[in-house]
């Protein structure tokens, strides 16, 4: 693939994002044969795209590491994107579906490293002895594409569907905690609509920032100290609509929660 096709095929999901507007995903019809390679080359284009407008990365998310998110969206692999300085939002605050095109939210796990990872070879053990915090967070996901409707390579040129970050405020020692049985509520206006447990993600969410650290060596980088790492929706995620008070409490782990307008 040419440097120009890639640009094209960035522009095609940044202009969309942009625009809070649908596309149709680009296996459909403009690329059918991008494969995940590729899809993470159109990604870079995309992240270097936003640095260039003066956006900044938060930290690197991962992506369809619990079964609940494979079936939800139909792909199967653990994936990797980045969360940038504009789309987060402060606990307790507010979001309008406006801003987004359909906005979905998840709970995750939270990490920040005291010292840099480097794979190969990461194991979980590693990345407990390297972490200084783990917190609660929560993503909105927002699909560039039709009805979140896509393939792997199309989630993975989308910047893996990367739209919002709402990070907890409690931050507790990896080691004061079992990640594993960290059970997570969501409730939108007092119901539960989905419940998990940090076992969900890769069986123990640290094997989820193993992952991270293992798939970025192959382009010879490291996962930072000091950034917070998402490390994948606990349960499916959830469609928000006007109205909604999103409430999630997580074992241990205080809780976070946002409004929608
Ligand atoms: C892709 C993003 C997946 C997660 O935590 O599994 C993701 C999507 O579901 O649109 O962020
Ligand atoms: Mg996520």
């Amino acid at each position: 693939m040419d440097k120009e096709r890639i640009k094209q095929l960035a522009n095609y999901v940044h202009h969309a994002e942009k625009e809070k507007r649908e596309i149709v995903k680009i296996t459909a019809e403009l690329y059918p044969e991008l494969s995940i390679e590729e899809a993470y080359l159109v990604q870079e284009e995309l992240v270097q795209q936003k640095l260039e407008e003066g956006k900044k990365i938060v930290g690197p998310k991962m992506g369809i590491t619990s079964e609940a998110k494979m079936k939800q969206m139909n792909v199967d692999n653990p994936i990797y994107g980045y969360v940038f300085d504009d789309m987060i939002v402060e606990d307790g605050g507010t979001i309008s579906v406006s801003d987004y095109i359909h906005p979905k939210v998840e709970p995750e796990i939270g990490f920040i490293l005291k010292e840099d990872l480097e794979g190969p070879g990461v194991t979980a053990l590693d990345v407990l002895r390297a972490t200084e915090y783990v917190f609660p967070a929560l993503e909105i996901i927002d699909s560039r594409y039709e009805n979140f409707n896509f393939t792997l390579p199309d989630v993975i040129a989308d910047n893996t569907s990367a739209a919002g970050a709402i990070f907890g405020t409690v931050l507790k020692r990896p080691e004061t905690l079992e990640l594993d049985v960290v059970g997570v509520t969501l409730s939108i206006n007092g119901e539960m609509k989905a419940l998990g447990a940090g076992a969900a993600v890769l069986g123990h969410p640290a094997n989820s920032v193993a992952r991270l650290a293992n798939m970025l060596s192959e382009k010879e980088e490291k996962v930072k100290a000091g950034q917070p790492i998402l490390t994948g929706g606990v349960t499916s995620a959830v469609h928000l609509t006007p109205g909604d008070y999103v409430h999630v409490k997580y074992g241990g782990l205080g809780d976070v929660s946002f409004l929608v307008t």
